[in-house]
């Protein structure tokens, strides 16, 4: 049998070659393809319900208390900014989110991905530095 099986691949090497050398055109290399197992899917457990997530990020002079926030895709996120110290809001454009101190953003994580959040209002030196990230997974 393994015999059989190393001839097998003999020939179909050598078929390559001489189809390469040809004008490599037409391979036939779906044959060699078996169906791969299908991922399981760890990332959509929960999906089918939809949650609802509070989250409040805290925001002093010049930073955000949460660089990375992580969310479930599909979930309702309510996220509210509360200023500690300095005023500074938080806009996160691909989403439509806006919002000053004390007010709370409503949306729906649909589209897994990155998005970047920042502050949204010239709050002094360190303004540019206010950035986080909203991870939708
Ligand atoms: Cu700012």
């Amino acid at each position: 049998m393994k015999k059989t099986v190393k001839t097998a691949v003999a020939v179909l090497a050598a078929g390559a070659l001489i189809s390469l050398g040809a004008c490599g055109g037409s391979t036939n290399q779906n044959a060699n393809r078996s169906p791969s197992p299908t991922a399981t899917s760890t990332a959509t457990e929960g999906a089918a319900g939809q949650g609802t997530q509070n989250i409040t990020v805290t925001a002093t002079n010049w930073k955000f208390d949460k660089p990375e926030i992580r969310v479930r895709q599909g979930d309702k996120i309510h996220l509210t900014l509360q200023n500690q110290q300095g005023n500074h809001g938080i806009e996160i454009p691909e989403l439509n989110v806006n919002i000053k101190g004390g007010e709370t953003a409503t949306f729906t994580a649909d589209k897994a991905g990155t998005y970047e959040y920042r502050c949204s209002i010239q709050c002094g030196p360190g303004h540019n530095g206010m950035v986080g990230s909203i991870i939708v997974e």
